[in-house]
């Protein structure tokens, strides 16, 4: 039967295998090599082994691994290849369904890539390529590769002559923004814990030598602004001791020479609910421990109203004692210091680095108002403050008066038939309205810091446009997230992660085969999970979930209860459930897997209103930044915020061709009142994507080898799941099919004439002289477009490195020449 005996496998074990470091480089190469000459492999069986990596089996697996089971000569499951050998040694024999045949292949090719990242690692070979993505396993402790030594090897070399690094990829965005003057962005992703916000520290420490920075004080500047902004935007998770709890953009400037000249960050996304709650097993944004232990240990506490003896509310999560745990803790005083330090350096003056404590300590303080119901003549619940000192502090750290912000809190003004009438908040609602003054202070100063850090490091005003024009921009995110408890940040923080994954299909996919339509050339196309259906049931309008919860979210009388029931209602499709037995639960089938959320608390969460007495109250503060903090949207400019206040249709999909121009148009106009918390993550999803498409995509692919955060564990499964749903395996298809780099000609003539013609030539632009260029060159299958040369990864780097030979040549010759005349 022409299906049996399809594998040959040799007697004694492939010299591949045992190589890796050829892996490493190209993993495709290996494929084919390992598979075609060791293997045995036959043409035919190559080609339904293609068709099964892009075919993704997700939801077929279980039928799938039962059949594998089945098969009766493969059933010691083919884990390794190693162990795949029968018998008699020569051969493994599959049954005569095709199905199965394609089955054993995708076992097999999956378990050759988790089998290599697996060997790779336990080697300390955390990097790995794919073609030009670069994956990267979490080590979960210190690896001696980040050395000054390491820095240095990687500037400039070619990308076989090192180990595959972080630092290589920095090197790459580096190199294209000097000799192609476009802007650049790496987009790092991978679960929660999964090393993104490590990755993105490395990128920029090399980025910052490469962009050989003039004055070493922007340099250490720049170095300062990540951990500065994540000592306010990072917490403890139960999934990861520093998890991210925004999404940062962070632009490094450079001059066309390639100099660096300034920095830029863009926040998305606070996750502002965790100033006033958080989870069993977790804690608050970092930086209210660090000042806590940092002002006690300057006996500064009763200035700033804060006690050393009871746990401000905020800070209470079970175990947690304010003495050993907060007061004393070395660790946080070692970082108090730090982060003085890089408010100091970065520039911020010592009265706004007072200001912020103040603010700080206030958000603290307010937690502990408590109220209490007081029966009142007409029927309606009126509360009343009783721990009048928490009051007072909050009132003197704001710099306001105490008895309007009793007033503000314990009631509110509406506007009935012209006429202001003042109402009492019951117990219930004052809760609320302190609580979302905490959340706001605490997300608006956030915003104000970065805001100050993009002043401050702003590009000279001196600089000429063309000089400081050029970006690499770092995409550092939350990464995906599947808690015991899920709720309204998690889907948010989720959502982000399926908009990027759709991002990195597109870019990689999509766009990249349209490119192919339009140029004509002939490129097998690639089937891929397109997680765009899963996408419009979050973002369309009018019937996608967030607008649904918009919606509800508009009727005083709805509840969560009623938010659930109108998903159910609305939301018709496969990846959308209710579980049995959670109540307000509902489960959602992502890209990176299934996740059940509890809409418990959804609707409040989302309106995040903040009264506008205390808005009011706010603005007449004695202190400047308080004011400033309610002053105006501070991120965000003329255009931006006109933006941001119109709502967004669909998902964000710009046109193809038109990478780089306005990739989204404002449709629709929501009410300014009714802002909500899902309206503006529409926005900021839509601003973050806009940013990205502008620049030439780098990807980092993060992956965690295990859930127990230790190192030197390789867990199978949970690789193998994350290299799956990330579309990693179909990438490195299409990295070997398609072509990663396509130039126009002219460019492509500008940059590598030299190769073929003289100096002084200007040839014609043609396809016929890029392809006089290739052939001299001795490049072998690239393609020829209608307007743009493709070629692959590796082609650009040896025409670059003939260049660069060729021209030091030219230099040689002339200096011989001038010798010789002089
Ligand atoms: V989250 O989505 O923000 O919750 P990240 O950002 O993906 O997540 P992070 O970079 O914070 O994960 O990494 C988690 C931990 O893994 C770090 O605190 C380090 O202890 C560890 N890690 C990650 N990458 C490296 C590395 N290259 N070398 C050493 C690392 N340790
Ligand atoms: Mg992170």
């Amino acid at each position: 039967h022409p299906m049996r005996a399809l594998f040959k496998i040799p007697r004694n074990p492939p010299p591949t295998l045992h190589q890796p470091e050829l892996w490493s480089h190209d993993f495709n190469d290996f494929i084919s090599r390992c598979l075609i000459k060791d293997f045995e492999l036959r043409p035919n069986v190559l080609d339904l082994l293609q068709h099964v990596f892009i075919k993704q089996t997700v939801g077929r697996e279980k039928i799938l691994q039962k059949q594998l089971i089945e098969l009766t000569d493969l059933n010691q499951q083919i884990g390794l290849i190693e162990k795949t050998r029968i018998k008699d040694q020569t051969a493994v024999v599959f049954s005569e369904n095709t199905l199965d045949l394609l089955t054993a292949c995708f076992f097999l090719f999956q378990n050759i890539v988790t089998e290599q990242l697996q060997s790779r690692y336990s080697r300390d070979q955390i990097y790995t390529y794919v073609g030009d993505i670069l994956i990267a396993v979490n080590p979960f402790r210190k690896m001696e590769i980040y050395t000054p030594q390491h820095t240095k090897m990687y500037i400039g070399a070619k990308r076989t002559a090192n180990p595959p690094h972080i630092f290589a990829v920095a090197d790459i965005a580096y190199q294209s923004v000097v000799s192609y003057n476009t802007d650049q962005c790496v987009v790092i992703s991978g679960e929660s814990g999964a090393g993104k916000t490590e990755s993105a520290h490395l990128l920029v420490q090399q980025l910052t030598v490469l962009g050989k920075a003039n004055n070493r004080t922007l340099q250490e500047k720049i170095l300062l602004v990540n951990s500065l902004v994540e000592a306010f935007g990072n917490a403890c998770t139960a999934i990861n001791d520093n998890s991210s709890r925004f999404g940062k953009y962070l632009e490094m400037k450079f001059t066309c020479g390639g100099t660096v000249v300034g920095a830029k960050i863009c926040e998305y996304l606070l996750e502002k609910s965790r100033v006033i709650h958080q989870a069993v097993g977790e804690r608050n944004f970092h930086i209210f421990y660090y000042v806590y232990a940092g002002l006690a240990d300057r006996k500064k506490l009763a200035h700033y109203k804060l006690s050393d003896s009871k746990t401000p509310k905020y800070l209470c999560n079970e175990h947690i004692k304010l003495g050993p745990d907060i007061v004393s803790n070395a660790f946080y005083k070692e970082q108090f210091d730090a982060v003085e330090q890089c408010f100091k350096v970065i520039g911020f003056t010592l009265e706004e680095l007072g200001s912020v404590y103040s603010t700080l300590a206030a958000i603290l303080n307010s937690g502990d108002i408590e109220f209490s119901a007081v029966a009142s003549e007409h029927q309606t619940d009126k509360s009343n403050i009783t721990n009048m000192s928490a009051l007072e502090n909050v009132a003197s750290l704001l710099r306001i008066r105490s008895d309007e912000l009793q007033e503000a809190l314990t009631s509110h003004c509406v506007v009935a038939r012209g006429e202001t009438i003042v109402r009492p908040n019951t117990v219930e609602k004052a809760v609320e309205v302190r609580d979302a003054m905490g959340k706001a202070l605490y997300g608006r100063l956030f915003s104000w810091i970065v805001n100050r850090i993009n002043v401050l490091l702003r590009p000279d005003s001196q600089l000429g446009e063309a000089e400081k024009g050029l970006n690499i921009g770092i995409l550092d995110i939350f990464g995906f997230e599947n808690f015991k408890k899920n709720s309204f940040e998690q889907l948010c923080i989720n959502i982000a992660n399926e908009q990027i994954q759709f991002y990195f299909n597109q870019h990689i996919f999509a766009w990249e085969q349209d490119e192919y339509l339009n140029e004509e050339v002939d490129a097998r196309m690639i089937e891929y999970e397109d997680n765009r259906p899963l996408l419009d049931l979050f973002l369309q309008k009018p019937m996608g979930m967030l607008s649904l919860l918009d919606e509800e979210s508009r009727f005083p009388q709805a509840t969560d209860q009623t938010l659930v029931e109108k998903f159910e209602d609305n939301l018709k499709t496969k990846s959308f459930w209710r579980p049995k037995r959670v109540d307000l639960g509902f489960g959602i089938h992502h890209y990176a897997g299934k996740v059940i959320y509890n809409a418990a608390g959804f609707l409040s969460k989302n309106r995040e209103t903040l009264p506008a007495d205390i808005i009011l109250l706010l603005r007449s503060s004695e202190n400047e930044l308080i004011r400033k903090l309610v002053t105006h949207p501070l991120t965000k400019t003329g255009k931006e915020a006109t933006l941001l206040l119109s709502g967004f249709c669909g998902v964000f999909s710009p046109d193809p061709t038109n990478c780089g121009d306005a990739p989204y148009h404002p449709r629709e106009t929501t009410n300014m009142k009714t802002q909500t918390v899902a309206s503006y993550f529409r926005y900021s999803l839509m601003d973050l994507l806009s940013k990205m498409v502008a620049g030439q995509p780098h990807f980092v692919r993060c992956i965690k080898p295990n859930n127990d955060r230790q190192a030197n564990k390789f867990d199978r499964e949970k690789v193998l799941v994350q290299l799956r749903y990330t579309g990693v395996l179909e990438t490195a298809k299409i990295r070997r099919q398609g072509y990663s780099h396509r130039i126009l000609f002219a460019n492509f003539i500008k940059r590598y004439y030299l190769l073929a013609f003289n100096a002084h030539e200007e040839p014609p632009v043609t396809p016929e002289t890029c392809a006089a260029i290739m052939e001299k060159a001795r490049l072998e299958n690239w393609a020829m477009g209608k307007t743009k040369v493709f070629l692959k990864y590796y082609h650009v780097e040896h025409l670059n490195l003939m260049v660069q030979l060729t021209t030091q040549r030219i230099v040689l010759l002339q200096a011989c020449v001038r010798g010789w005349l002089g």
